[in-house]
């Protein structure tokens, strides 16, 4: 594993911009001189007096770093992020100033794999609202409809990093036929390659959405996308919200384009379409993936391990990629 280099430790203050799970919350003012900008009467104000005094950042997925926040602090050396997603922060603005940002990789990865694996078997044998169906009292009458079988299914992955490949071998154990899209073929996998989303939602019974937020992802699954999935296909989001055209997404789903999806991620979060509220063909679910006790205090402990380490050492432990 590559460490940034920073050569000094560094002495200054650790900006908090974000709620943070109370672990690392707790970890980052018993070890080092945080200050959390939510708590503060006038931000402004304190970055405008304070700025200059401030060496780290730390911040979550949802939340990221701005420009504005990031030209208010001058002697920013580190954005580390609790979470594996880090598209809220300009990556290349910050390394043209020298600042390294971390995030929090493969710790999460079970569990957002985990998630998707038992998200996909829901929306297709519609389990969510078959306990909705029972609770209801309509079992009484009964006819819960047939549903859709998962095992033997074809199954493609957009995105076929960590937690995309962490998916597929979880859907092997169901015989799953499986491809994936991501931008350069993968030399290591067993998996048919589409070399487009569009190539992959033809040929699949259930699209995947494992793919890094971010304006390069942004709209990935187009309205055209969506009809190559076409009125048997299924759609799962465990990434972001911004890698679909959500309002096409919608279109789908009402207008019976698609058969159904378990949405994990929204475009405006925690807001979610009205029209998707009263489908009983659409598992939603907020943004919970990673949200497991276990999975948050090692996403916190990485976090803090990152902050603590370029503030003694300076350098990072978990680094995001070169651009
Ligand atoms: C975050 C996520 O952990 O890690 C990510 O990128 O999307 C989530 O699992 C959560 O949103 C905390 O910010």
């Amino acid at each position: 594993m590559t460490h940034s280099s920073s050569p000094a430790p560094h002495d200054g203050t650790v900006l908090q911009v974000c709620s943070l799970p109370a672990s690392l919350d707790s970890a980052l003012a018993a070890h080092h001189r945080t200050v959390r900008l939510t708590e503060q009467a006038d931000p402004a104000a304190y970055l405008r007096e304070h700025g200059d005094e401030v060496v780290a950042v730390v911040t979550r997925a949802r939340t990221g770093v701005s420009h504005d926040l990031m030209d208010a602090l001058p002697r920013l050396g580190a954005i580390v992020n609790f979470g594996v997603g880090y598209e809220t922060t300009d990556v290349a603005r910050a390394r043209a100033r020298g600042i390294e940002v971390s995030n929090t990789p493969d710790v999460l990865t079970d569990c957002v794999a985990d998630l998707a694996v038992g998200a996909l078997i829901d929306v297709m044998r519609r389990l969510s609202a078959a306990d909705r169906y029972v609770r209801r009292g309509d079992w009484v009458p009964g006819g819960f409809p047939l549903t859709t079988k998962v095992s033997g299914k074809r199954v493609g992955i957009l995105g076929l990093g960590r937690i995309g490949r962490a998916i597929a071998r979880r859907l092997e154990g169901f015989d799953v036929e499986l491809s994936y899209h991501s931008r350069t073929a993968a030399n290591d996998v067993p998996y048919q390659y589409a070399d487009s989303p569009r190539a992959l939602a033809a040929g699949a019974d259930v699209l995947v959405v494992a793919a890094a937020g971010g304006a390069g992802t942004r709209g990935l699954v187009s309205a055209d996308v969506l009809e190559a999935l076409g009125p048997h296909g299924f759609l799962v989001n465990i990434a972001r919200g911004s890698v679909i055209d959500e309002p096409a997404l919608v279109a789908a789903l009402v207008g019976g384009g698609i058969a159904g999806a378990a949405l994990d991620v929204f475009v405006d979060e925690p807001r979610v379409p009205p029209a998707l509220l009263g489908l009983d063909t659409v598992v939603l679910l907020p943004h919970i993936a990673s949200g497991t006790h276990e999975t948050r205090e090692a996403m916190g402990e990485l976090a803090f391990q990152n902050l603590h380490r370029f503030m003694t050492e300076g350098a990072l432990v978990t680094p995001v990629p070169a651009l």
